[in-house]
């Protein structure tokens, strides 16, 4: 019949280092060699208004309390919903650098925040079809040239969110192994998003943690 089938909303999560951007771009490209439709989003979007207070706070430039930057990091989230509606529904396949699961990993890992308040701003998003998450020890992340110099980029910290990621999982998730090479690592990513985006082809949008 013709009618458009929609694209797959396909989230990374991981720590530092685990590889995720360079495989979120590898992964694009190969999508898009093959002729489906795709575009890159991340989060945080650094180039909204709302973005650029992020930055700001994130360079340690600017000083955000805690509560007010985790609204802000799901206003960012929200204020491109109607652009990712739009265009899952006309069938591009969305390839996601972090969603609201890191929004609650990394506010929860501060002192005095509940997980559950956490995920309260960021319920009714669209619900990603797959939560990739790359797994890389904290040791080997470490090995991969050592964190930045950017808030949060701390191994015990880093340990924290990486406990908070374990309360997060659900049956979307699929825990991958980030411990190989890029090749390998990439041939595994593309076979399991081509897959996720054949199952929800005619499969509805739903809502986040609702
Ligand atoms: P990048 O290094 O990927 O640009 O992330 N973060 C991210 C949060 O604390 N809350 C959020 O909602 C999101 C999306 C993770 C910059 C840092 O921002 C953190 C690392």
């Amino acid at each position: 019949m013709g009618s458009i089938t929609r694209g797959a909303l396909i989230v990374f999560e991981g720590g530092d280092r685990c590889g995720k951007t360079t495989q979120c771009g590898l992964l694009l490209k190969a999508l898009v060699e093959e002729g489906i439709k795709a575009q890159l989003m991340k989060f945080p979007d650094r180039t909204t208004k709302i973005g650029k207070i992020i930055n700001d706070y994130l360079l340690g430039n600017e000083d955000v309390e805690d509560h007010v930057v985790h609204l802000l990091y799901s206003a960012n989230r929200w204020e491109a919903v109607p652009r990712m509606k739009d265009l899952l529904s006309r069938g591009t396949t969305l390839i996601v650098d972090r969603y609201a699961y890191s929004g609650v990993a990394f506010t929860a890992a501060k002192q005095d925040f509940d997980l559950e308040w956490c995920k309260m701003p960021d319920v009714g998003l669209p619900r990603p079809d797959v939560v990739v998450q790359l797994k890389l020890s904290t040791e080997a992340a470490m090995m991969r040239g050592g964190f930045g110099q950017e808030r949060y980029e701390k191994a015990d910290f880093q340990a924290k969110v990486a406990n908070n990621y374990e309360k997060l999982k659900d049956s979307t998730w699929e825990v991958i192994d980030a411990d190989k090479s890029i090749e390998d690592l990439h041939t595994e990513l593309l076979t399991l998003c081509k897959r996720v985006i054949k199952s929800t082809e005619n499969k509805p949008l739903s809502a986040l943690w609702k």
